[in-house]
């Protein structure tokens, strides 16, 4: 279960200034390899839960270590299980009505949906569920921001999806905004690509978009093929 906690830890006793133990603990994050992010009062922490947790655990003893005899930290921990949801996305989504503008995933059909009145989050959405875990799947991959999985109904001997943990309809429908999510895409599919042995010979990473373009899952999704000669691009 991933999780998104804001920790606040506390040195007593050392002095008025506790930046050096505030250092040491973000170096403790990043060791982690957890994302996280400063603030004034605290840092905000995301990831799976027993490494937030552990990584929480290590920043007290190591700033007992440095000599504070007591901590107090203040924690707060949320969870959500309707749908994944990054710490940037909350941002993004306050950000963006600040703008003026509709969050970046409301797709035309989703206004429509909306004056229809009917669910407006992803809840009917396959690849949605896929990505809680309500729906199983074979997964290969998952972070915070992407999960990868093999496709049900394999057109090559590998055939593996990678989407968005977050909902869009289809890769139109992304922008700038989105560009650490379209990041890490790239960055797993050429991680999968050698894991899944088709590295050496080549693969094909494709998305289909709409009725024109094949699209049948509306939730952004790219197939990495390999395993066989593919062929031309299109059917003849
Ligand atoms: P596209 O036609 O580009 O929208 O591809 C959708 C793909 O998703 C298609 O190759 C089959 C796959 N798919 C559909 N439903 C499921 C599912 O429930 N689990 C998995 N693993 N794959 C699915």
């Amino acid at each position: 279960m991933n999780v998104i906690v804001d920790l606040c830890v506390v040195p007593i006793g050392v002095g008025v200034s506790v930046s050096e133990y505030v250092a040491a603990c973000e170096r403790i994050l990043d060791e982690a390899g957890l994302r996280h992010q400063m603030h004034a009062y605290g840092t905000n922490i995301e990831g799976e839960w027993d490494q937030v947790f552990t990584a929480v655990k290590r920043c007290h003893e190591v700033v007992h270590q440095m000599g504070a005899p007591r901590i107090s930290t203040s924690l707060k921990v949320g969870t959500r299980c309707d749908r994944a949801q990054t710490m940037q996305d909350k941002i993004d989504s306050v950000n963006s009505k600040l703008k003026g503008e509709p969050p970046p995933s409301r797709h035309p059909d989703y206004e429509q949906g909306a004056a229809q009145g009917k669910e407006l989050m992803s809840e009917d959405c396959i690849f949605c569920k896929i990505v809680t875990g309500e729906i199983p799947s074979d997964q290969l991959y998952q972070d915070e921001l992407v999960t990868a999985f093999r496709d049900i109904s394999p057109q090559a001997p590998v055939h593996l999806l990678i989407v968005p943990n977050r909902h869009f309809n289809d890769f139109g429908q992304m922008g700038d905004e989105q560009a650490a999510i379209m990041g890490r895409i790239a960055e797993v599919a050429g991680l999968l690509a050698v894991e899944e042995g088709v590295a050496p010979d080549g693969w094909r990473f494709v998305t289909n978009i709409g009725e024109n373009g094949g699209q049948e899952v509306l939730h952004t999704h790219f197939h990495l093929l390999g395993g066989r000669p593919l062929g031309p691009l299109l059917a003849r």
